[in-house]
């Protein structure tokens, strides 16, 4: 079951050979795939050959393959993780029950736009990061940027999958709509408010695969906990390709975080305006993307009280992270202390779900700053970079709109108005931003705001020629 076969036009493991009509109804949706990986995709690059992996089986060990691929030629298909026997509801009033196979009638609409609103975010973030391969900062880093999006494509193939398999027609309605709604698009925006986002430089990259990416993690194993099955399996191997996401942001940022330190020593000052005329990323902006992105990956988790959430996970679609690793997987008898402006209350546990996810996203994006705050002290310096309270910028949920500072405080409108451009960046902290992203595609150089990787890719050096552009 876990190898994939890439003799037929759509690579799956799900047999698509033995359901022509499903089969037909994809390679009916796969051109306008095409097509819009074409319109939308990663600008002038599609003949470069890029040295990508594919995945060749969905088995813990050896699934990928490493290659140079055009982009437009690389093999988008349907992988699920292998079928866990007997499985069983794990969490909600129907735990215990055997998951499911099909989408129960009552909860048809529910999961459709569970899988939508998943769906919707990948292709958007492609369009999100379509003119970056211009200002790369080496050909490594242009080499991760197409692999993420070429395997944001194939997250897209995935919620399709189930969209053409388990929903009809509206289903395949919907897969087209992935198509036509769009990254910051005044009429046909994506649905979440992060994929909207401009992201035109490559330290808002970072901070994306680092906060956003994250938060794709935290939804991913959410909905693997899902009783109904395909979604689970698929959202299990989305996982496995998630990883090197974070990964590209968690180490980016490093990278910089060390470049600016080398800069620093090799001035002897800590001067932003100094470090800014070396070419490099002085440490309060990078706390100011820090605070732009995560506050807006916040906004991800939905409101603090949610009457979806509770219904979600009590109806067994979409639970928590990791659900084995908790006792009550019922929570019916639980409350959860919630602190809104409106004061503190106790919250029955299943409406606060969307508060108790990100609560443990904030923790694990403290481990990222825990090591270059390691990192910076190190070198000899006090500064040291936080996350922002969750309270901060929100837009979605009991905090939208509310003059909060970065530590939580709630302050007055004018003060809030008067400092936001010390928290968050200014026009004058992108435009410098910008004028740092020269691209660099000489193999092994690097752009002076940011140190070169630790290792390559596969075991190759650095030096490789990651793309051979055309
Ligand atoms: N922007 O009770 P509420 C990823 C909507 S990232 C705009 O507050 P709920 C990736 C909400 O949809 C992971 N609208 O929250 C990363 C609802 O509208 P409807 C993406 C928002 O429903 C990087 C209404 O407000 N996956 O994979 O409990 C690169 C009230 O909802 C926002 C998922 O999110 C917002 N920020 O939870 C590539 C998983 N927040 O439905 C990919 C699927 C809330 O009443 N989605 N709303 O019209 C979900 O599980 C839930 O929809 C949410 C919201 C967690 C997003």
């Amino acid at each position: 079951m876990s190898s994939i076969n890439y003799a037929e036009k759509i690579p799956n493991n799900v047999n698509l050979a033995t359901d022509r009509t499903l089969q037909r109804a994809l390679e009916h949706w796969q051109p306008h795939f095409l097509q819009w990986w074409g319109e939308m995709g990663p600008t002038d690059f599609q003949k470069a050959d890029v040295y990508l992996r594919t995945a060749v089986s969905v088995d813990a060990d050896g699934w990928a393959q490493y290659g140079a691929v055009k982009m437009p030629d690389y093999r988008w298909g349907i992988f699920l993780a292998d079928p866990a026997a007997n499985r069983a509801i794990g969490f909600g009033d129907a735990m215990g029950k055997p998951a499911w196979q099909q989408v129960p009638g009552e909860y048809r609409s529910t999961l459709r736009r569970l899988i939508v609103t998943q769906g919707d975010t990948e292709p958007a973030s492609v369009e999100q990061q379509r003119l970056l391969g211009h200002s790369c900062p080496s050909l490594y880093d242009l080499r991760n940027l197409f692999q993420i999006n070429v395997e944001e494509g194939r997250h897209l193939w995935a919620m399709v999958y189930l969209l053409h398999a388990y929903f009809g027609r509206d289903g395949r309605e919907e897969a087209e709509e992935l198509l036509a709604r769009h990254s910051g698009d005044s009429d046909k925006p994506r649905i979440l408010t992060t994929f909207n986002e401009p992201i035109s430089d490559w330290l808002s990259l970072f901070c994306f695969t680092y906060f956003t990416d994250r938060d794709g993690k935290y939804q991913l194993k959410s909905l693997a906990e899902s009783a109904f099955d395909p979604l689970s399996r698929t959202c299990r191997f989305m996982l496995t390709e998630e990883a090197h996401h974070m990964f590209v942001g968690e180490t980016g940022l490093s990278r910089v975080v060390k470049r600016t330190l080398e800069v620093m020593k090799e001035l002897g000052t800590d001067d932003p305006s100094r470090i800014r005329a070396h070419g490099a990323v002085d440490l309060p902006l990078l706390q100011k993307y820090l605070n732009f992105w995560c506050s807006s990956s916040l906004d991800l988790f939905g409101s603090e009280i949610s009457s979806n959430s509770a219904a979600n996970f009590a109806n067994g679609l979409k639970g928590r992270p990791d659900e084995s690793q908790y006792d009550d997987h019922v929570l019916r008898s639980s409350t959860f202390k919630m602190h809104t402006p409106s004061g503190t209350e106790d919250v029955p546990m299943l409406n606060a779900l969307n508060e108790v996810m990100r609560e443990s996203y904030l923790k694990d994006c403290e481990i990222g700053l825990k090591r270059w705050n390691r990192t910076i002290e190190r070198a000899g310096h006090a500064f040291r970079l936080t996350l922002p309270s969750s309270r901060f910028r929100r837009s979605i949920g009991a905090w939208a709109g509310q003059p909060v500072n970065p530590e939580g405080k709630t302050i007055s409108k004018e003060e809030h108005e008067k400092n936001l451009w010390q928290w968050i960046p200014s026009e004058a902290d992108r435009s410098f931003v910008h004028s740092l992203m020269q691209r660099v595609i000489e193999p092994g150089k690097m752009a002076g705001w940011i140190a070169p990787p630790e290792r390559g890719i596969n075991n190759l050096p650095v030096e490789h020629q990651y793309v051979k552009l055309q």
